[in-house]
């Protein structure tokens, strides 16, 4: 690239005259609205932040970039960025057409001036771009069961940027990077890209690697997608104002990049730093496993350990940017400070605190010393990640009509409530087909949909930090698998196979409802005329038969215990 880094780089949008007539004649085009991870994309293609593009990507410059990572005219571009759409929105599309790109709330931000349409292969694309067609991978798994099956390409017009409400001031285009580069006389800057909180460690090294490369660093945290898991971009967004105090005052910059990460190593290192270089930076530090998806299917890595350096390092000059080695810090205990792990003699003192064993601390409300991390850093992810003890969870019974779950559930309840700190729900089966599912019956279709409702409310009773107590039959195991994923992204999902036996929740037949369905009268039955698939994984088998309820509630509260979710 011969442009400078700090003179202003190309973008897509029209002027603010033209978008206000474009805006007002695109209401008639046929729309797409976009998926968040399209947003983040539009978003950097638009800013230029993903320049050279134009747009998203032709057929021709796709299978260049999946082939050799080479658009159709030998210009550089690792990574596909591409419009997915379904095939039903794709069948009332040809080339030639323009459509409107809406956000979630329906505001229009651009027209795609549809050039192509084709049906991707995607086993090709993941083994490409990914390394290997296995699910294990996020963005594999996304390629196959988020993205649509047809991809729409050609150039973008944009008309206005994506609305962000949080963290306006921090957020800046790579223009606006540039012109504040310029302004302060920076000419050489060095990029840090992170996905995750910033501790004392990451601090040092990056001060270290600018004032190696006499430069001025840029901490260019990722707020748009991360890997699923990561912490909240609320909470690392306050931890790296935290961080940018610590710096010597005019040598560093934050800027929030909303970027929708793909975790495919070097080929996503050599995307960073094309990225960072048009946002005007002259160097980017990358480290060890580089946006690396953690294992595959296999439980081995998906890259090496070097292949993201290798490839940034082997492409910087076409680029355009430098890459600075991470250097892995460490803190010496005996001179209290840290140190490249590579500079160290024998004999001394080495401290670390690796990432298992924060989230044990702090999930544990343990101590997590200075010489780790900055206090602020420490207290903003203790109010995020309060300990377990005082985090919401959902246990979720499942078992036969007539096992006991509901007695049991009811006994755990008032125990709780007892107890007391946390509110307490009971989302009982029956109470549940009268409030939220009345109009449901007990085909699987219904039945799917109702613990679905249940498991979307104790979600949510779970993020706001109190106790779901979920009492359904839920005879489906990947329907539990589903409630358990959407729960665990909040807080613990304990669930609770209550394993009384057919025959005797038939003997008991509490209801007269067993009876009715040996008749035939009630329609699939669950155990009778219905399947159930009892749970091979659940938290806590109970058997109900000669065992008192108050008994089972305190099986189930010993476990709670046992987990650390409730104290003793
Ligand atoms: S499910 O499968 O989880 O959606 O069922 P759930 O919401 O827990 O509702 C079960 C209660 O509905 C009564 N009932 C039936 N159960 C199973 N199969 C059929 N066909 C059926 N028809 C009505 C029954 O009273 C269940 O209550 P519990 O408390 O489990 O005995």
């Amino acid at each position: 690239m011969s442009m400078s880094n700090l003179t202003p780089i190309p973008e897509l949008y029209v002027s603010a005259e033209s978008a206000q007539k474009l805006k007002a004649e695109a209401g008639a085009l046929p729309s797409w609205d976009l998926t968040p991870r399209q947003i983040c994309d539009l978003e950097l293609l638009m800013n230029g932040g993903f320049y050279p593009l134009k747009g998203f990507l032709t057929e021709a410059d796709y299978d260049g970039v999946v082939e050799s990572m080479r658009m159709a005219d030998g210009s550089l571009w690792p990574m596909p960025i591409t419009l997915d759409v379904s095939e039903k929105f794709a069948e009332g599309i040809e080339p030639g057409q323009d459509i409107a790109l809406r956000d979630q709330e329906g505001v229009i931000l651009a027209i795609l001036s549809v050039t192509d349409k084709w049906e991707p292969n995607k086993a090709k694309e993941a083994e490409n771009v990914f390394g290997a067609d296995d699910l294990a991978h996020p963005a594999v798994n996304y390629l196959h069961n988020t993205a649509g099956k047809i991809y729409l390409g050609g150039p973008v017009t944009g008309i206005q940027q994506p609305v962000h409400y949080d963290f306006k001031a921090r957020r800046d285009t790579p223009n606006e990077l540039r012109a504040y580069f310029r302004k302060l006389g920076w000419r050489r800057i060095v990029a840090f890209q992170t996905r995750n909180p910033l501790h004392r460690a990451h601090q040092e090294l990056t001060f270290r690697a600018a004032k190696e490369a006499q430069a001025n660093l840029l901490i260019h945290p990722v707020v748009g997608m991360t890997k699923p898991g990561d912490v909240d971009h609320f909470t690392r967004v306050r931890c790296y104002e935290a961080v940018l105090d610590k710096y010597p005052a005019q040598t560093t910059q934050l800027s929030l990049l909303n970027l929708a990460m793909r975790m495919a190593g070097p080929r996503e290192a050599l995307w960073h730093a094309m990225i960072r270089r048009n946002h005007g930076c002259t160097h980017m530090i990358v480290g060890r496993d580089h946006a690396g998806p953690g294992k595959n299917s296999a439980g081995e890595d998906f890259y090496g350990p070097y292949d993201a350096q290798d490839m940034v390092r082997k492409h910087q000059d076409e680029v355009g940017i430098e890459m600075v080695d991470f250097k892995h810090m460490v803190y010496v205990q005996e001179r209290a400070q840290y140190e490249p792990a590579d500079e160290i003699e024998e004999g001394v003192t080495v401290l670390n605190i690796s990432g298992t064993e924060l989230r044990r601390r702090l999930a544990e409300g343990l101590e997590i010393p200075d010489w780790f991390s900055f206090p602020e850093v420490v207290s903003e992810l203790r109010k995020t990640r309060p300990p377990r003890a005082q985090q919401g969870f959902t246990v979720f019974f499942t078992g036969l009509s007539g096992s006991g779950k509901s007695t049991v559930a009811n006994a755990l309840m008032v125990k709780l409530m007892e107890m007391g700190g946390r509110p307490v729900t009971l989302l009982d089966g029956d109470v549940v087909r009268k409030h939220l599912s009345s109009e449901l019956g007990f085909s699987k279709e219904h039945r799917d949909i109702n613990i679905k409702r249940i498991g979307y409310v104790a979600s949510e009773i779970t993020k706001n930090g109190g106790i779901a107590i979920c009492a359904p039959i839920a005879p489906y195991t990947a329907t539990r698998r589903a409630v358990r994923e959407m729960i665990e992204q909040y807080g613990a999902f304990v669930e609770i196979h209550v394993a009384t036996s057919l025959e005797e929740c038939e003997r008991r037949d509490r209801k007269g409802l067993y009876k009715l369905a040996r008749e035939g009268k009630i329609k699939e039955f669950t155990g009778i005329s219905d399947p159930y698939e009892a749970p091979g994984n659940a938290e806590l088998v109970l058997d109900t038969e000669n065992v008192e309820v108050d008994h089972c509630a305190h099986q189930v509260l010993l476990k709670l215990e046992a987990m650390g979710l409730i104290k003793g």
